[in-house]
């Protein structure tokens, strides 16, 4: 079965990959991700330029029945020089994503000019949207400051870079992303982060189940995955195809991977769900999409890809 992928000309031998943020922020947790069998690649967790704790615990929750988790890490993170010095002695077939997210647009144009001029030749993820600083907006939420950033970043940055974006919910809101990402060379855009400041109480105690931002935080799991294609289906169907998309966002089984790939997904990263159940998701996904195609009679995702049909 081939179960492959490329952006540019980058090769991916398996989909699957970690989401930014989990099991991601230590080396051994990179290692974790990278080595598996069953993964193409490991994203780093999105960096700032200083290292940082992040938002007081409680700060992730998982919900009852499997439905997803809510998070307000906070943009922990061990800081740039951390994960720099990771990807560029790390010995490995595999392209690495290297995530930033600078708290200020200056922020991240200065990581990009050390990732323009740093050995590093894997891709580069561009997180325009963490829901969890206090404070701090999501950008990709003001599709003017999107298309500074980038006419500032494009102005110099010649590596394959790529958008992690929010959730968008309006037919004009994905018009809008869409016209401005098409005025750039991206390399990809992966599509969802978690939705932004959602709200989960306990029942037994009737109290907010993080502490960060009185309760908000980031869903993510089992209840964004229609929120999740359906960004995955409007990108593509809108993006050029030169801009590749990574599908995130509400993958717990072989068929939500599958369902990524109708709509469109290139690679698909894994987030609550492998926080949740750990390294060996990635096994169990991996060998659940195999039996879909193979029921199906096909042979590779190039069968697959893209080919959502509609009702007529
Ligand atoms: O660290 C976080 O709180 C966080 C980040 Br940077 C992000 O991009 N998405 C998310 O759900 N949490």
């Amino acid at each position: 079965m081939q179960l492959t992928a490329n952006i540019q000309n980058y090769h991916f031998n398996h989909i699957l990959l970690n989401a930014a943020g989990v099991m991601c922020q230590t080396t051994t947790e990179l290692d974790t991700v990278l080595t598996s069998k069953y993964t193409g690649s490991v994203v780093t967790k999105s960096a700032t330029p200083a290292v940082r704790p992040g938002n007081p615990s409680p700060r992730y929750y998982e919900l009852n029945h499997g439905l997803g988790t809510i998070n307000s890490m906070g943009l922990p993170n061990e800081g740039f020089d951390y994960y720099m010095n990771y990807v560029s002695a790390k010995k490995t077939d595999k392209p690495i994503f290297f995530s930033i997210a600078g708290l200020s647009k200056q922020e991240n144009i200065d990581m990009l000019h050390q990732l323009q001029d740093a050995d590093f030749d894997g891709l580069i993820e561009l997180n325009l949207s963490c829901p969890n600083v206090p404070g701090k907006p999501q950008t990709g939420y003001d599709f003017e400051a999107t298309e500074q950033i980038l006419t500032e970043a494009f102005a110099f940055f010649t590596k394959p870079l790529g958008v992690k974006l929010p959730p968008y919910f309006d037919i004009v809101h994905f018009d809008d992303i869409a016209a401005v990402l098409n005025k750039f060379p991206l390399a990809f855009v992966n599509t969802i982060n978690s939705i932004g400041n959602g709200l989960v109480i306990d029942e037994n105690t009737d109290t907010v189940v993080i502490k960060p931002k009185a309760g908000f935080g980031g869903i993510g799991g089992t209840l964004v995955k229609a929120t999740a294609l359906a960004n995955v289906r409007a990108l593509r169907n809108r993006l050029n195809t030169t801009i590749k998309i990574i599908g995130t966002g509400g993958v717990t089984t072989g068929r939500d991977v599958y369902d990524h790939i109708l709509c469109g997904a290139d690679l698909v990263e894994v987030g609550s769900q492998l926080a949740i159940e750990g390294i060996n998701v990635f096994e169990r996904l991996e060998t659940e999409l195999t039996e879909i195609l193979t029921a199906k009679g096909y042979t590779s995702l190039d069968d697959v890809r893209g080919q959502l049909k509609v009702i007529s």
